[in-house]
Protein backbone atom coordinates (compact mmCIF):
# COMPACT_ATOMS: atom_id res chain seq x y z
CA UNK A 1 0.00 0.00 0.00
CA UNK A 2 1.40 3.28 -0.49
CA UNK A 3 2.53 5.51 2.14
CA UNK A 4 2.77 8.77 2.28
CA UNK A 5 5.95 11.21 1.72
CA UNK A 6 8.51 10.05 4.48
CA UNK A 7 9.06 13.59 5.46
CA UNK A 8 5.23 14.72 5.69
CA UNK A 9 5.15 11.46 7.85
CA UNK A 10 7.70 12.98 9.92
CA UNK A 11 6.51 16.65 10.39
CA UNK A 12 3.20 15.64 11.32
CA UNK A 13 4.27 12.75 13.85
CA UNK A 14 6.84 16.05 15.18
CA UNK A 15 3.24 17.77 15.43
CA UNK A 16 2.01 15.75 17.51
CA UNK A 17 4.61 15.16 19.35
CA UNK A 18 4.75 19.13 20.34
CA UNK A 19 1.52 18.60 21.86
CA UNK A 20 2.48 15.48 23.94
CA UNK A 21 0.12 13.53 22.24
CA UNK A 22 -2.85 15.21 23.53
CA UNK A 23 -6.01 14.25 21.34
CA UNK A 24 -5.08 10.61 21.26
CA UNK A 25 -6.69 8.89 24.80
CA UNK A 26 -10.38 9.35 25.36
CA UNK A 27 -10.45 10.16 29.04
CA UNK A 28 -13.91 10.17 29.25
CA UNK A 29 -17.08 9.20 27.34
CA UNK A 30 -19.00 12.18 27.28
CA UNK A 31 -23.44 11.97 26.58
CA UNK A 32 -23.36 12.97 22.86
CA UNK A 33 -25.89 16.12 22.32
CA UNK A 34 -29.11 14.75 20.13
CA UNK A 35 -28.18 17.25 17.26
CA UNK A 36 -24.39 17.18 16.86
CA UNK A 37 -22.30 20.02 17.39
CA UNK A 38 -21.49 22.49 14.44
CA UNK A 39 -17.32 23.82 14.86
CA UNK A 40 -15.98 26.52 12.13
CA UNK A 41 -12.51 24.92 12.50
CA UNK A 42 -9.43 26.07 10.59
CA UNK A 43 -6.92 22.87 10.46
CA UNK A 44 -3.82 24.55 11.48
CA UNK A 45 -4.68 26.97 13.61
CA UNK A 46 -3.54 26.67 17.16
CA UNK A 47 -6.67 27.76 18.96
CA UNK A 48 -8.71 25.38 16.74
CA UNK A 49 -6.23 22.61 17.51
CA UNK A 50 -6.87 22.50 21.26
CA UNK A 51 -10.51 22.60 20.75
CA UNK A 52 -10.46 19.68 18.83
CA UNK A 53 -8.38 17.75 21.14
CA UNK A 54 -10.83 17.75 23.93
CA UNK A 55 -13.27 16.27 21.10
CA UNK A 56 -11.18 13.43 20.77
CA UNK A 57 -11.03 13.48 24.67
CA UNK A 58 -14.70 13.56 25.40
CA UNK A 59 -15.41 11.18 22.27
CA UNK A 60 -17.60 13.71 21.08
CA UNK A 61 -18.54 13.99 17.31
CA UNK A 62 -19.07 17.44 14.93
CA UNK A 63 -19.85 18.58 11.94
CA UNK A 64 -17.11 20.24 10.57
CA UNK A 65 -17.18 24.01 8.74
CA UNK A 66 -13.85 24.51 7.19
CA UNK A 67 -12.47 27.74 7.01
CA UNK A 68 -9.18 28.08 5.46
CA UNK A 69 -7.49 31.50 4.94
CA UNK A 70 -8.74 32.98 1.15
CA UNK A 71 -11.68 30.69 1.79
CA UNK A 72 -15.46 31.53 1.52
CA UNK A 73 -17.62 28.53 1.13
CA UNK A 74 -18.43 28.07 4.95
CA UNK A 75 -16.00 31.40 6.34
CA UNK A 76 -19.30 33.40 5.02
CA UNK A 77 -21.59 31.22 7.30
CA UNK A 78 -19.72 31.76 10.28
CA UNK A 79 -21.68 34.61 12.53
CA UNK A 80 -20.94 38.31 12.05
CA UNK A 81 -17.84 38.98 13.76
CA UNK A 82 -17.23 35.33 15.23
CA UNK A 83 -13.80 34.03 15.75
CA UNK A 84 -12.24 30.75 15.03
CA UNK A 85 -12.72 27.98 16.39
CA UNK A 86 -16.57 28.84 16.53
CA UNK A 87 -18.64 26.07 18.30
CA UNK A 88 -22.94 25.59 18.00
CA UNK A 89 -24.49 23.52 20.34
CA UNK A 90 -27.97 23.28 18.93
CA UNK A 91 -29.35 21.10 21.97
CA UNK A 92 -28.09 24.12 24.45
CA UNK A 93 -29.35 27.09 21.88
CA UNK A 94 -24.98 28.36 22.86
CA UNK A 95 -22.80 29.87 19.60
CA UNK A 96 -19.14 30.50 21.85
CA UNK A 97 -16.84 31.85 19.72
CA UNK A 98 -12.69 31.73 20.14
CA UNK A 99 -10.58 28.88 22.25
CA UNK A 100 -12.17 29.83 25.72
CA UNK A 101 -15.85 30.37 24.94
CA UNK A 102 -15.73 26.92 23.36
CA UNK A 103 -13.63 25.11 26.11
CA UNK A 104 -15.25 26.60 28.55
CA UNK A 105 -18.81 25.24 26.97
CA UNK A 106 -17.72 21.52 26.00
CA UNK A 107 -15.98 21.27 29.62
CA UNK A 108 -18.70 22.63 31.92
CA UNK A 109 -21.85 20.62 29.62
CA UNK A 110 -20.27 17.59 28.49
CA UNK A 111 -17.50 16.75 30.83
CA UNK A 112 -18.87 18.49 33.82
CA UNK A 113 -16.29 20.81 34.53
CA UNK A 114 -17.41 24.57 36.10
CA UNK A 115 -14.18 25.92 36.48
CA UNK A 116 -13.62 27.55 33.39
CA UNK A 117 -10.66 26.48 30.95
CA UNK A 118 -8.36 25.08 33.27
CA UNK A 119 -5.17 25.12 31.89
CA UNK A 120 -6.29 23.71 28.74
CA UNK A 121 -6.12 27.35 27.27
CA UNK A 122 -2.88 28.28 29.17
CA UNK A 123 0.43 29.75 27.63
CA UNK A 124 2.47 27.00 27.52
CA UNK A 125 -0.67 24.94 25.53
CA UNK A 126 -1.19 27.72 23.11
CA UNK A 127 3.12 27.91 22.68
CA UNK A 128 2.98 24.04 22.04
CA UNK A 129 0.00 24.58 19.43
CA UNK A 130 1.71 27.21 17.46
CA UNK A 131 4.47 24.83 17.48
CA UNK A 132 3.02 22.30 16.33
CA UNK A 133 1.22 24.59 13.32
CA UNK A 134 4.68 26.03 12.73
CA UNK A 135 6.09 22.81 12.02
CA UNK A 136 3.47 22.20 9.29
CA UNK A 137 3.77 25.11 7.53
CA UNK A 138 1.06 26.30 4.97
CA UNK A 139 -0.39 22.67 5.05
CA UNK A 140 -4.53 22.86 5.77
CA UNK A 141 -4.25 26.42 5.88
CA UNK A 142 -5.23 28.21 3.16
CA UNK A 143 -8.15 27.33 0.71
CA UNK A 144 -7.35 26.01 -2.94
CA UNK A 145 -9.68 25.94 -5.98
CA UNK A 146 -12.47 23.16 -5.13
CA UNK A 147 -15.99 21.77 -5.91
CA UNK A 148 -18.50 21.57 -3.13
CA UNK A 149 -19.65 18.31 -1.84
CA UNK A 150 -23.52 18.00 -1.72
CA UNK A 151 -23.42 15.66 1.58
CA UNK A 152 -20.94 16.19 4.13
CA UNK A 153 -18.31 13.80 4.41
CA UNK A 154 -17.77 11.19 7.55
CA UNK A 155 -14.19 11.14 8.72
CA UNK A 156 -13.04 8.83 11.65
CA UNK A 157 -9.70 10.15 13.01
CA UNK A 158 -8.64 11.24 16.40
CA UNK A 159 -6.58 14.61 16.89
CA UNK A 160 -3.03 13.47 17.07
CA UNK A 161 -3.49 10.61 14.18
CA UNK A 162 -0.41 11.33 11.82
CA UNK A 163 -2.12 9.81 9.12
CA UNK A 164 -5.34 11.28 10.22
CA UNK A 165 -4.16 14.92 10.07
CA UNK A 166 -3.20 14.58 6.26
CA UNK A 167 -6.63 13.76 5.56
CA UNK A 168 -8.09 16.65 7.62
CA UNK A 169 -5.57 19.32 6.02
CA UNK A 170 -7.14 18.73 2.49
CA UNK A 171 -10.41 19.12 3.67
CA UNK A 172 -9.58 21.91 4.81
CA UNK A 173 -7.83 23.27 1.83
CA UNK A 174 -11.02 22.53 -0.11
CA UNK A 175 -13.29 23.71 1.95
CA UNK A 176 -14.90 20.98 2.20
CA UNK A 177 -17.32 20.15 5.23
CA UNK A 178 -17.13 16.59 7.09
CA UNK A 179 -18.45 14.85 10.25
CA UNK A 180 -16.23 13.91 13.01
CA UNK A 181 -16.38 10.59 14.03
CA UNK A 182 -13.70 11.02 17.10
CA UNK A 183 -11.88 7.63 17.42
CA UNK A 184 -9.43 8.68 20.49
CA UNK A 185 -8.14 5.35 21.74
CA UNK A 186 -9.95 4.02 24.13
CA UNK A 187 -7.83 1.65 26.10
CA UNK A 188 -4.07 1.35 26.58
CA UNK A 189 -3.66 -1.58 23.90
CA UNK A 190 -5.20 0.59 21.30
CA UNK A 191 -1.84 2.49 20.93
CA UNK A 192 0.38 1.80 18.28
CA UNK A 193 -0.43 1.65 14.60
CA UNK A 194 -2.54 -1.04 13.57
CA UNK A 195 -0.36 -3.95 12.83
CA UNK A 196 1.68 -3.42 15.99
CA UNK A 197 -0.35 -2.45 18.76
CA UNK A 198 0.85 -1.60 22.48
CA UNK A 199 -0.14 -5.16 23.61
CA UNK A 200 1.75 -8.62 24.00
CA UNK A 201 -1.47 -10.80 23.46
CA UNK A 202 -3.29 -10.70 20.42
CA UNK A 203 -5.10 -7.46 20.09
CA UNK A 204 -8.85 -6.98 20.86
CA UNK A 205 -10.91 -4.03 20.83
CA UNK A 206 -12.35 -2.73 24.10
CA UNK A 207 -16.02 -4.27 24.19
CA UNK A 208 -19.00 -2.22 22.85
CA UNK A 209 -16.89 0.72 22.15
CA UNK A 210 -15.93 2.21 18.46
CA UNK A 211 -13.32 0.15 17.24
CA UNK A 212 -15.08 -3.36 18.21
CA UNK A 213 -17.62 -1.72 16.06
CA UNK A 214 -15.66 -0.67 13.38
CA UNK A 215 -14.38 -4.13 13.24
CA UNK A 216 -17.58 -5.69 12.98
CA UNK A 217 -18.39 -3.35 10.31
CA UNK A 218 -15.60 -3.63 8.12
CA UNK A 219 -13.41 -5.83 9.06
CA UNK A 220 -10.70 -3.10 10.40
CA UNK A 221 -9.84 -0.29 13.58
CA UNK A 222 -7.73 2.27 11.90
CA UNK A 223 -7.89 5.80 11.03
CA UNK A 224 -8.23 7.51 8.81
CA UNK A 225 -11.68 6.01 7.55
CA UNK A 226 -13.16 8.19 5.35
CA UNK A 227 -17.36 7.49 4.22
CA UNK A 228 -17.63 9.65 0.58
CA UNK A 229 -21.34 9.48 0.59
CA UNK A 230 -21.07 11.58 -2.59
CA UNK A 231 -19.39 8.97 -4.55
CA UNK A 232 -20.63 5.69 -2.86
CA UNK A 233 -16.81 5.23 -1.42
CA UNK A 234 -15.35 4.15 1.87
CA UNK A 235 -11.64 4.15 2.18
CA UNK A 236 -9.24 3.38 4.90
CA UNK A 237 -5.47 4.19 3.89
CA UNK A 238 -4.53 8.13 3.55
CA UNK A 239 -2.95 7.95 0.37
CA UNK A 240 -5.96 6.70 -1.38
CA UNK A 241 -8.55 8.72 0.85
CA UNK A 242 -6.21 11.56 -0.95
CA UNK A 243 -6.25 11.04 -3.97
CA UNK A 244 -9.77 10.58 -3.85
CA UNK A 245 -10.20 13.62 -2.39
CA UNK A 246 -8.01 15.52 -5.52
CA UNK A 247 -9.62 13.52 -7.79
CA UNK A 248 -13.28 14.14 -6.51
CA UNK A 249 -13.32 17.46 -5.43
CA UNK A 250 -9.87 19.79 -6.32
CA UNK A 251 -10.37 22.18 -9.33
N1 LIG B 1 -1.26 3.00 6.14
C1 LIG B 1 -2.25 3.69 6.92
C2 LIG B 1 -1.73 3.79 8.35
C3 LIG B 1 -2.82 4.27 9.29
C4 LIG B 1 -2.42 4.16 10.76
O1 LIG B 1 -1.33 3.68 11.12
N2 LIG B 1 -3.34 4.61 11.61
C5 LIG B 1 -3.18 4.54 13.05
C6 LIG B 1 -3.46 5.89 13.69
S1 LIG B 1 -2.37 7.15 13.07
C7 LIG B 1 -4.19 3.56 13.60
O2 LIG B 1 -5.24 3.35 13.00
N3 LIG B 1 -3.91 2.94 14.77
C8 LIG B 1 -4.78 1.99 15.36
C9 LIG B 1 -5.88 2.51 16.22
O3 LIG B 1 -5.95 3.73 16.46
O4 LIG B 1 -6.69 1.69 16.66
C10 LIG B 1 -2.57 5.04 6.29
O5 LIG B 1 -1.72 5.55 5.51
O6 LIG B 1 -3.65 5.58 6.51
Amino acid sequence: MPQPPILTLLSSLLASSARGWRGTQVLRVAAPPKQPLLIHDRENDPDCRLLRELLTELQLDALVRPCPLGGRRWLRKLPQGARLPCLVDRDHEVTADGLRACLKHVLATYAGIHLGTGLLASLPMRLSSRLASAVRGDVGLRAQPSRAARKPLELYSFESSPYSRLVRERLCELELAWVLRSFGKEQLADWGPPTRRLTWKPWSPKPGGRRARMLAQTGKAQVPYLIDPNHGVELFESVQILQHLDRCYAR
